[in-house]
């Protein structure tokens, strides 16, 4: 055997006593304000991860699917939580892996998301094997589809979002936001929408400016030029986590309901068997092309 992929993903903890280390993990040794931590517990309660934590679970369900399609083994690598991006790298390894292809369950380039990813898989591997990153996949028409197929037919005003982050990207010329406008243009012309806008979510209170606007002032905003209707679209996230199901579901339609729109999101791809189709085709493309990077 001598191809193998590290599947990516952000990672979630498990019980409510794991998140003050997994926070920890996500501000990289930064000191935590007490008030976040406790907010950050209470969203992970009313999320329901002692039962079961949404991510860790899909993750899981799309690596055994796209381990099926490719016929190749798969391992799942977290960057925030177990199993680590390491721990992936070391099982690939173990299992005769030269070839690694590393794929990030992210669409979208920027040196604050994905190049963490491929550090930590870089630094895994170490010349062991030869890695083949995928750095972003946000035209990739399999999942462009998904997305479209989901707007497709919609009466509502369509919110594509994603992830906000440090607006100081933009000066060191990050293409993260291009690449969404980019995806969004391309799921709206798929699906013959026209009636669409985008905006960010999930800003951290961390002291600098943020990519804006945030979706719950654009919610204002889209009120105020006369929009009933929305139907939110995550680009940016492929899996229902804390993100979707807490930003979107609850602060966004709370938000939504005080303005007296009525708000929808899509179902996420998730393990959609046509997703992981998509999936597989940009694994076969990265085994079969050394990438450039
Ligand atoms: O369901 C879950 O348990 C995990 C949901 C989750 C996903 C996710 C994706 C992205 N993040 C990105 C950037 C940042 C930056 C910071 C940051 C902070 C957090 C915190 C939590 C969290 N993120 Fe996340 N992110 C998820 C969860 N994220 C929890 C910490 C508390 C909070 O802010 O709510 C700020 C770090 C700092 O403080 O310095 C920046 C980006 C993505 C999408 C790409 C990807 O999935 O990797 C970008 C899912």
């Amino acid at each position: 055997m001598s191809d193998a992929v590290v599947l990516m993903a952000y990672g979630s903890p498990e019980r409510l006593a794991d998140v003050p280390a997994y926070y920890a993990d996500i501000r990289g040794g930064r000191p935590i304000r007490p008030e976040l931590l406790d907010d950050l517990v209470e969203r992970y309660r009313r999320l329901g991860i002692e039962d079961g934590s949404p991510l860790n679970a899909i993750t899981e369900e799309t690596r055994a699917a796209l381990q099926a399609k490719l016929g190749l083994p798969v391992f799942t690598g977290m960057k925030h939580w177990t199993p680590r991006i390491a721990d992936a790298a070391e099982a690939a390894l173990a299992a005769g892996a030269r070839t690694v292809a590393g794929l990030v369950l992210a669409p979208h380039y920027s040196a604050l998301s994905i190049k963490g990813y491929r550090d930590q898989l870089e630094r895994a591997l170490a010349g062991r094997a030869e890695l083949r990153f995928v750095e972003s996949w946000h035209d990739e028409p399999g999942f462009v589809e998904v997305l479209a197929g989901r707007i497709r037919g919609t009466q509502a005003h369509v919110v594509f979002t994603a992830h906000s982050l440090p607006a100081r990207i933009l000066a060191a010329g990050d293409p993260y936001k291009d690449q969404l406008l980019e995806t969004s243009r391309l799921v709206a012309d798929a699906a013959d929408v026209t009636d669409w806008s985008f905006s960010f979510q999930s800003e951290s209170p961390t002291g600098e400016p943020w990519l804006a606007p945030d979706i719950l002032d654009h919610l204002e905003a889209l009120h105020r030029d006369g929009v009933e209707r929305v139907l939110v679209c995550p680009v940016g996230f492929v899996s229902d986590h804390l993100e979707i199901r807490w930003d979107l579901d609850v602060e966004a339609r709370e938000k939504a309901a005080e303005l007296g729109l009525q708000l929808e999101r899509i179902e996420m791809p998730n393990d959609d068997p046509a997703f992981v189709r998509a999936l597989a085709g940009i694994v076969h493309r990265a085994l079969a092309v050394p990438s450039r990077a």
